[in-house]
């Protein structure tokens, strides 16, 4: 899928440099949604490249407060857009609120609100969050707009000319919660809170109903071995590879028609099927269908539904990789190139709910942590294939490691007057640090060399396959690498009046400065404020931190480097505060330890 980042048109050049001088924000926040906005405006620019990109993140249900799993799609998805303007792409990422069905409709009528206010304020809730934390969304799609309507419409009509809906009756389960229909035998017994002996959906635990409606019907049965097929010939249109797994296991078992209507008379708050006001469209084919509204359906979408990408949690599988995927093929469309599924957070070993009293608020851990300390930990310690467990200790660990001590230290030695009284780049001397080993370099200094070198094509592996942990692994072990590296030769003892150690040091100094650049360049779709920061501190101008500009250490192959001599930007403070006497949460996290044994 990848051409040369120089095949880039020069239009599309030009947006990408608009996107890049974007990350120059202050921390002011007026400041950052300017930003965020120029991020959304330039990219509904359209480039006459084959290179457009779409990332999507599920659609959240208003029934309650965004939490913090909420934001770790967004984040993810927001790391890859990002990632994709990098390079160069046309990247469009859409995010939103899902807000009609049974389950919103309830919440509404419990907080004594009519529906659309309700959805509105809790809607606002999300966006307020996501703008809070840097998530460059270029749409944000509510499913109470009209342009959703008239796609969703669209979509079920066409479905409907091709035969492929019908008029039936269900009867069996429904999870209002997981606003799901189960077999028998995905139901279990459980007892509720009062004692109760009730049913529940054995994956999510939710409690379940018995139903029986007429409603629409729509022909999944005959898309099992399509999808099989498109499986089988697309090994990566699922990852993790786990997932994938998993889907190809249910494809193999029963796979029955799927109802896609609800009567009016019990769900009102939907979209009613067009050319039947008895029934309402099934909340998981209006909240599916948001994907093509954003990208223009039904008259242009072409552009950007031939690249979308989906970021899923797990217990959104089968609805994405299953459902969605059936209801594309029956109405013509192009499948989703890739399913990003990634596990859950749990708090104490356990799924956040709020009858557990465990629900972590992101907007006040990022007012703790800062949003790009939030973003990090949750990039760095997020898994996608098992769930991570979240204390505030974890994270306030490793955000004083890694970004305060480590990248932060590294800038603070090498940018220290004491070192570089001049506040310049500084000059590489190749008699100090050879090509070949020789000098004062050492073997060590080779090593590093090559794995900073190393280091784009090991992170677009990893970004690429949504394992950014890795990437930021990676990222981590070098610039711990650098840090050893200044220890190692430690430039404050050498003596400057000898023009040997002065240039020795100096070229210490520019090594570790060209590893910075590096670390700052593919740091910023992970923590865009401290790479600004960073990049900004060092003198890289905004046009030059695209990841074709990062040519790294050019002088030790005799090639020029436009950094070397440029004085340095000005000192606005550490990088990364540490974070001290942090309110540690009420979750304490022994008591999460023991919960855990
Ligand atoms: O399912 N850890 O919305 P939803 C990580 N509206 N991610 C989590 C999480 C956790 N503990 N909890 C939730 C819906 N998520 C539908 C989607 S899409 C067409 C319709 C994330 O509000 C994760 O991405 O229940 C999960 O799939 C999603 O939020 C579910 O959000």
């Amino acid at each position: 899928m990848r051409t040369p980042f120089l095949l880039v048109t020069r239009s599309c050049k030009a947006i990408h440099r608009l996107q890049q001088s974007a990350f120059v924000s202050s921390v002011s926040a007026l400041y950052r949604h300017q930003t965020i906005s120029v991020l959304r405006n330039s990219s509904t620019v359209s480039c006459k490249d084959d290179r457009s990109y779409y990332i999507t993140t599920p659609i959240f249900y208003v029934n309650a407060s965004p939490h913090l799993g909420h934001l770790y799609s967004a984040v993810i998805a927001d790391c890859l857009h990002r990632y994709k303007l990098l390079q160069g792409f046309n990247s469009k990422f859409a995010t939103g609120t899902d807000e009609h069905g049974l389950k919103i409709q309830l919440a509404a009528e419990a907080a004594g609100k009519d529906p659309l206010t309700f959805c509105t304020d809790v809607s606002e809730r999300f966006k307020h969050l996501f703008n809070s934390c840097n998530i460059s969304y270029t749409d944000y799609i509510r499913t109470t707009e009209q342009r959703h309507h008239q796609a969703v419409k669209h979509f079920w009509s066409v479905l409907w000319n091709k035969g492929l809906i019908y008029k039936g009756s269900y009867e069996g389960w429904y999870s209002t919660q997981d606003e799901s229909f189960l077999t028998a035998l995905q139901v279990g017994d459980a007892v509720d809170s009062s004692g109760n002996e009730i049913k529940v959906s054995l994956e999510s635990g939710h409690k379940v109903e018995w139903m029986k409606e007429e409603n629409y019907m729509f022909r999944l049965s005959a898309f099992r071995s399509q999808l099989l097929d498109w499986l089988k010939g697309n090994p990566r249109a699922i990852q993790p590879e786990l997932f994938y797994q998993v889907v190809l296991k249910w494809l193999q078992e029963d796979l029955p028609d799927l109802s896609v209507s609800r009567q009016r008379s019990r769900l009102q708050w939907g979209i009613p099927v067009p050319g039947d006001a008895e029934q309402t469209i099934y909340v998981w084919l209006d909240a599916l269908v948001n994907y093509l509204t954003v990208a223009g359906y039904p008259d242009k979408h072409n552009q950007w539904w031939n690249v979308a990408h989906h970021i899923v949690g797990k217990d959104i599988l089968k609805f994405h990789a299953v459902y969605w995927p059936a209801f594309l093929l029956g109405a013509g469309l192009p499948l989703p190139q890739t399913i990003y599924v990634h596990s859950h957070w749990t708090v104490g070993g356990k799924k956040m709910s709020k009858s557990l009293g465990n629900v972590v608020d992101p907007l006040e851990r990022s007012k703790q942590f800062t949003t790009d300390g939030m973003r990090y930990f949750l990039l760095r310690q997020g898994v996608p294939d098992s769930d991570s467990d979240y204390t505030d200790d974890k994270a306030f660990k490793l955000l004083n490691a890694e970004l305060a001590d480590s990248l932060g230290g590294l800038l603070n030695r090498c940018t220290a007057p004491a070192l570089n009284p001049a506040q310049v780049y500084t000059a590489f001397f190749p008699q100090s640090f050879p090509s070949e080993q020789g000098g004062r370099a050492v073997g060590e200094d080779y090593h590093m060399l090559e794995a900073v070198k190393n280091l784009p094509a090991v992170v677009e592996q990893h970004y690429e396959s949504m394992h950014v942990f890795k990437a930021l692994e990676a990222i981590s072990a070098c610039v711990r690498q650098t840090n050893r590296f200044v220890q190692r030769h430690a430039p404050w003892k050498l003596e400057r009046s000898d023009i040997r150690d002065q240039r020795w040091l100096d070229t210490i100094i520019h090594v570790s400065f060209e590893c910075l650049r590096m670390y700052g360049t593919l740091l910023q779709p992970v923590v865009p404020e401290i790479s600004d920061k960073l990049l900004s501190r060092l003198g890289v101008q905004p046009d030059e931190r695209g990841l074709a500009d990062v040519n790294f250490l050019p002088k030790i192959r005799g090639m020029n480097c436009p950094f070397e001599g440029r004085v340095l930007g000005s000192d606005t403070g550490v990088l990364f505060t540490r974070l001290e006497n942090l309110d540690i949460d009420k979750q304490n996290p022994k008591k999460t330890k023991k919960a855990k044994k």
